[in-house]
């Protein structure tokens, strides 16, 4: 199924723009610079461009500690993305969040959460928020294939599809929970099989074909705001690292390893790209104009100041409490 050029160039973009910022974060872990938790987006790049793409800006985004991707490519600027991550007062929350907190309400980010299934009943409140007040927003809430398995997933299934509200759930089936390989956690087939227990739409769709994965967003994107209701989506792709970054792998069998390196969503863009008569030069400049916004972004996050420790109990409460 083909999409217009101008979608595929925006999904390209924003997925290279993930993809080059990972690589980023990585280097500097590897390199020393930088000593945080990181959980590597590696191999789930272009899922959460699609899907992005098919997105307003003023949409809602409600993701997790893997959510790096999902950020970038709802628009969060790699600036202050950089700089929280770093902990530095320049930061979307001032450094005092980090990487697993990041939230940027400009950009429709509203909330990252490391508890796991959590996001999804906090974006059911944002969707009823946006269907009482009639603006026309829709809310996503990803997470991955581990967290339907927690209470609140079922319970916002059901909740959502009870009241109709303009959501998608945004199952990113990356085969693994940790350690724990999909058909060790999980005795359905899929996740997507779950939506009929609450009479909603589920969609499975391969994650790492740009086209079916952008035209099951928009299609479930427009069915949110047209008032038809929450979708479930279940975008198969591969977590090409352990856990977190720097974290053991090697329980993967060899044959998940094999299957999972063919199935690299970024050469498979790549030729797509070119099919679409797209030129290498092109695509050469794309990247080079990410990579300088990379690089500038890092100077920027390293260059800024940590938080002044006076400021520890600010932005906690609405009001400040006295020391
Ligand atoms: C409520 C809760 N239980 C357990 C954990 C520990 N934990 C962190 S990540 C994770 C795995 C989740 O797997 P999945 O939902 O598939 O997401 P992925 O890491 O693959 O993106 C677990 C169990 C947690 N953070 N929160
Ligand atoms: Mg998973």
């Amino acid at each position: 199924m083909k999409i217009d050029r101008e979608t595929l160039l925006d999904i390209y973009t924003r997925t290279m723009k993930v993809a080059r910022a990972d690589e980023k974060f990585r280097g500097l872990l590897a390199g020393g610079s930088l000593a945080v938790v990181y959980y590597t987006v590696r191999g789930q790049e272009l899922v959460s461009a699609a899907m992005m793409a098919a997105l307003e800006p003023s949409d809602y985004l409600v993701t997790t500690y893997r959510g790096q991707h999902d950020q970038i490519a709802k628009g969060v600027p790699l600036n202050l993305l950089f700089a929280e991550i770093a902990g530095k007062a320049t930061g979307t929350c001032k450094g005092k969040g980090g990487s697993m907190h990041i939230t940027h309400p400009d950009t429709g980010v509203m909330v990252t959460t490391g508890v796991v299934g959590s996001g999804l009943p906090i974006a059911n409140g944002l969707a009823l928020a946006s269907q009482n007040r009639s603006d026309g927003r829709v809310t996503v809430t990803c997470f991955g294939d581990g967290a339907t398995n927690i209470g609140a997933f079922h319970e916002a299934m059901n909740m959502a599809r009870l009241w109709k509200l303009p959501v998608v759930f945004f199952c990113q089936n990356n085969r693994y929970g940790e350690h724990t390989a999909f058909a060790d956690h999980t005795k359905v087939e899929s996740i997507v099989a779950r939506a009929a227990a609450y009479g909603m739409k589920g969609v499975q769709v391969d994650g790492n074909d740009a086209e079916a994965m952008y035209a099951v967003a928009k299609e479930a994107v427009d069915r949110a705001r047209t008032g038809g209701g929450p979708t479930l989506i279940e975008a198969m792709c591969y977590r090409m690292m352990g856990h977190f970054f720097g974290a053991d792998f090697s329980y993967m069998p060899k044959e998940h390893l094999a299957e999972m390196a063919a199935a690299d969503p970024l050469p498979r863009l790549r030729a797509l790209m070119l099919d679409y008569q797209f030129t290498e030069g092109e695509l050469n400049a794309i990247v080079a104009g990410i990579d300088a916004e990379v690089e500038a972004a890092w100077t920027f996050a390293a260059g800024s100041p940590l938080p002044d420790a006076n400021e520890i109990r600010k932005d906690v409460f609405e009001e400040e409490i006295a020391a």
